[in-house]
């Protein structure tokens, strides 16, 4: 409703007698009736059909018309006020328990969750909940046999009150405890109230349905006791106590192929539960699973490995729609961040289907409540759900809510909400806490879920309020930490004993039968076989991208590729990049860079670094690459030089030139992001591990904020090919360089990444021109493989004309590892040389040619991971005369590449010389705070590699 029609409603009702009714009620109800007028009672249907319906022409009509109700509300004669009007409020009037009902109708939908019986362990500890009871609502069991009308309660249009609180009774306060008011659309929220109110809170399964419930169940419990016996005190994070949470994944993979036509499901999930899931869900064999425990599996591919209970998997799964493909992403330890990546690789695979609508590929998240409730992480994910770059169109999001994390207990330690799920209600996701030893409750709310996900293409979240059987991994004793709770669990029956129970109430089964099927869940078990039936054995592959995954899997690090272009290519690519709407006009400042550039399209001046990397996407697509850029400020650049996306100054009207290409099938998608680093980072990693054949590239806005996504640089960038043989070819660009603006914004803290290099895991770069950055971003995928590539990217050099490249750059050559002395002819003359990486280069080589010194050979190593040795010994080799070798780096001698790298360049200049530093002093800070002293320094650290403070202390001496 609009605010300020709700704003005077609001006064209109406070000032009318029947003030002391519900005005939130009235409105909800008004709104309710706009959008669908049977929804309410006649009586007020009756009443509202004499408002001119509210729109922006009508508002002030409406206003009127309130106002006259009202008035008949309080029997003073109005405009509109008719007999019948007057004679049904009366009645209403008169009878204000009505509205009373219908407040206690509500007050369930609201708050019935907090009375549900959802704790397995029946610790609720919510207490009374008063507005739940009839005196707060003005009745009292005298009442209980006076017919009401319901409302829009799903039922008979009228009931007595005992009736009635029955129905809210069982619909609101049984297993299911349902948290949807809060949600911002009315027609999701009667969506809702229909799919729980219909039931009644008693779901009417199959026997079939059950059956089935009960041999999840079986084969949850045993899969477990089984390992337990089998492999005593290793660590599996047992499941034991949310079994349930295979007949909801079951049920999840059923409906999505059968009902939905889902194609693809992508699943993120921790330690708890994984190995039960993975064999019993997805098909591992389990022959496959003892392997691992015995630590007798073979390394695929010669990698250094993971534990068991990180490992991923995928499979196709039958159902009634057609094989769904079933992907569980590997996940280092750090809890939730696999959940980012989980939507990043769904995102490519909606991407490559044009799925768009997210009606073929679903994400599915699975959380710990601790974890849920208290990594940052978690709300960072929900806040991409809808965003436009990163929404998958809706997660399920289930919550193995065990009531504890490691030792520590819920409601004490664990958070400081009420909920562990209260994070989801920041994008009004609907939050159903479900109690996991009610199993058939658990079935239909996991229907319930999917299918508003379906409905409605949001993220909702289950809740199992269920138990943890044992320690937080097997070697642990809970009852030292928790003697309370597990003196409780020691003495309930298990999931698996009170659902066989009932089964056998219902004459489902006997004893015999029962004892029938654990035997045969074990002997399959036991001989190593796949225990789901639904697995699909033959080596099909439904998802789209192995395909395209073949060409990169089996290579190891090889960069060689052909990335330069024909002239006649560069500049039919230039003039198609710079042509522009008819009528566009853009900023004066932008038009200047256009102007520019298309000069350098045609080779009239050199091509800067902006040009260049747009050049590079430009032909990528043209060979066939899509490309993918996020960051804090992408789509201008941060430092005003990318500008992919041009704005019309007239009207806001937006250009992306590289969306706009003729005959182009290649997506361009370029994206300023939320203010995150860790969930999209790791969105964006999810991204590139899924999609090879995407130039995905992740800029930080400095440099050094990509320390607010460590854990994906470390957990995934740096380590995912050797722990899971994941190859990603995602690009960070990391704005790095000191130049006077203090600690932050300087360094992108080159000595993290390079300290993290080994085994070719990621390539780290510094290109100082914009040939280079051109034939870098092309090389990555170009190249035959698939590897990380972490750039820093320049800030001041952007705009210096020296970093500028010629056309012929851009035709001829490659990305140079290593860039020789560029001016200096004569190598027998040179007596110094001065290696060193980044935009120090260009102070180095203004301080020289200033100086004339003309015995100094400066080579810049533009990567330096993975190390070019080779093409630094042939630089060297080149200077017969040369016995002086220094290191010049601006950053602080503790930082930057010094430390990492020294022995690689030591070796390639050789025993005989020595190689001396020049830089700044090691400094806890990446910079200083002053332009005086950063400027100091700097003029320090370049005459000092140039050999000028030597001179000048010998001149002086
Ligand atoms: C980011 C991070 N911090 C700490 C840990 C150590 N840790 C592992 S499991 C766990 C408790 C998790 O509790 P919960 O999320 O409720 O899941 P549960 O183990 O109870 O299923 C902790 C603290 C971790 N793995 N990751």
């Amino acid at each position: 409703m609009d605010l300020k029609v709700r704003h005077s409603l609001n006064e209109l009702w406070a000032s009318s007698p029947l003030a002391s009714l519900n005005a939130a009620y009235i409105e909800q109800m008004y709104d309710d009736y706009l959008q669908n007028p049977d929804s309410v009672s006649e009586k007020w249907r009756t009443l509202f059909d004499q408002l001119p319906r509210i729109n922006a022409d009508t508002e002030e009509v409406s206003h009127t018309g309130i106002k006259d109700i009202f008035k008949s509300l309080g029997k003073s004669a109005g405009k509109h006020q008719t007999k019948q009007s007057v004679a049904s409020i009366d009645s209403m009037a008169h009878d204000a328990r009505q509205v009373h009902v219908l407040q206690l109708i509500n007050a369930y939908r609201f708050l019935g969750h907090l009375k549900a019986d959802t704790d397995p362990l029946e610790q609720n500890t919510v207490g009374e909940v008063k507005e739940l009871s009839l005196a707060n609502h003005q009745l009292s069991s005298a009442d209980l046999d006076t017919v009401f009308n319901t409302g829009s309660l799903v039922g008979p249009d009228t009931a007595s009150l005992r009736e009635i609180h029955e129905i809210l009774q069982s619909t609101y306060c049984r297993s299911i405890g349902a948290e949807y008011m809060h949600l911002t659309c009315t027609e999701e929220k009667r969506w809702i109230q229909n799919y729980l109110e219909s039931i009644r809170g008693k779901p009417d399964f199959s026997n079939e349905t059950r059956m089935d419930l009960l041999h999840q169940l079986i084969a949850g419990e045993h899969f477990e006791k089984y390992l337990h016996t089998r492999y005593v005190g290793q660590k599996r994070f047992s499941l034991e106590g949310g079994e349930s949470l295979l007949s909801m994944l079951r049920e999840i993979i059923h409906r999505s192929g059968s009902r939905h036509q889902i194609k693809e499901i992508d699943i993120g999930m921790a330690h708890r539960g994984r190995l039960n899931v993975l064999v019993n869900i997805m098909g591992k064999t389990s022959a496959d699973l003892f392997m691992e425990f015995e630590g007798k599996k073979e390394n695929s591919h010669n990698r250094t490995g993971d534990v068991k209970y990180h490992m991923g998997f995928s499979s196709n799964l039958k159902t009634a729609g057609g094989p769904v493909h079933v992907a569980m992403a590997f996940n280092p330890s750090h809890l939730e961040i696999v959940a980012p990546v989980v939507e990043g690789s769904v995102r490519a695979r909606q991407d490559h289907r044009k799925d768009h609508a997210g009606k073929e590929v679903l994400p599915v998240l699975i959380h710990g409540d601790a974890a849920f409730a208290g990594q940052g992480v978690v709300m960072e994910t929900f806040n991409m759900s809808q965003s436009r770059g990163y929404s998958t169109k809706g997660t399920v999001h289930i919550v193995i809510n065990n009531q504890i994390g490691f030792t520590s207990s819920n409601q004490e330690d664990t958070r400081s909400t009420l909920y562990c799920t209260d994070v989801a209600k920041m994008v009004s996701a609907p939050i159903f806490h479900v109690n996991g030893d009610d199993p058939e409750a658990v079935l239909y709310v996991t229907q319930l879920a999917l299918d508003y996900r379906m409905a409605f293409s949001r993220d909702v979240v289950i809740d199992m309020i269920c138990y943890r059987q044992h320690g937080h991994s097997e070697a642990d004793e809970p009852m030292a930490t928790q003697p309370m709770m597990y003196t409780r669990i020691r003495n309930k029956p298990t999931v698996l004993d009170k659902y066989f129970q009932h089964c056998l109430k219902l004459n489902l089964i006997t004893e015999e039968e029962y004892q029938e099927k654990i035997k045969n869940y074990l002997a399959a078990l036991h001989v190593g076989k796949h225990v789901v039936y639904e697995f699909i054995p033959d080596n099909h592959e439904h998802s789209p991208f192995i395909e395209a995954w073949h060409k990169y899997n089996n290579h190891d690090y090889d960069p060689m590729a052909v990335t330069a272009i024909s002239e006649e290519t560069f500049k039919k690519l230039g003039h198609e990049l710079l042509a522009l709407p008819e009528n566009f006009p853009v900023h004066r400042s932008v038009k200047k860079i256009l102007d520019a550039r298309l000069r350098m399209a045609v080779g009239e001046i050199p091509v800067d670094w902006g040009f260049a990397e747009n050049m590079a996407y430009i032909s990528l697509m043209r060979e066939g690459y899509n490309v993918r850029l996020s960051g804090q400020d992408s789509a201008r650049g941060t430092f005003f030089h990318r500008h992919a996306t041009l704005l019309n100054q007239e009207n806001g009207d937006t250009y992306v030139p590289l969306r706009n290409l003729e005959n182009c099938d290649s997506n361009f998608l370029v994206i300023n992001s939320l203010l995150s680093e860790e969930a999209v980072l790791a969105f964006e990693y999810g991204y590139a591990i899924t999609d090879p054949d995407t130039l995905t590239i992740w800029e930080a806005q400095f440099g050094d904020f990509a320390n607010n996504a460590q854990v994906v640089i470390d957990q995934f960038i740096s380590a995912g090919e050797q722990k899971w043989n994941q190859h990603c070819g995602l690009v960070m660009f990391l704005p790095h360089g000191l130049e006077g603006q203090g600690p932050e914004h300087s360094s992108a803290r080159l000595e993290r990444y390079l300290q993290l290099c080994a085994q070719n895991n990621m390539q780290v770069c510094i290109p100082t021109a914009a040939s280079q950055i051109f034939h870098l971003l092309r090389r990555q995928m170009l190249m035959q493989c698939r590897v990380p590539l972490i750039i820093m990217t320049p800030k001041s050099l952007l705009r210096h004309p020296d970093a500028s490249s010629p056309l012929e750059k851009f035709t001829d050559g490659q990305f140079n590892t290593v860039i020789g002395e560029t001016v200096l002819k004569d190598d027998d003359k040179i007596k110094r040389i001065i290696l060193c990486s980044g935009k120090v280069y260009y102070d180095l080589f203004d301080k020289r040619q200033e100086e004339g010194l003309e015995d100094i050979a400066i080579i810049r190593i533009e990567q330096l991971y993975p190390f070019p040795a080779k093409e630094l010994k042939e630089q060297i080799a080149r200077y017969k005369n040369a016995d002086t070798f220094v290191w010049c780096q601006e950053e602080p001698r503790n930082q930057g590449a010094w430390f990492s790298s020294q022995h690689h360049m030591r070796s390639a200049i050789g025993k005989k010389y020595y190689l001396s530093y020049a830089g700044r002093p090691s400094l806890a800070a990446p910079a200083v705070g002053t332009m005086s002293m950063h400027k100091q320094q700097q003029t320090l650290l370049v005459d000092k590699a140039l050999g000028l403070i030597q001179k000048t202390v010998k001149q002086n001496g």
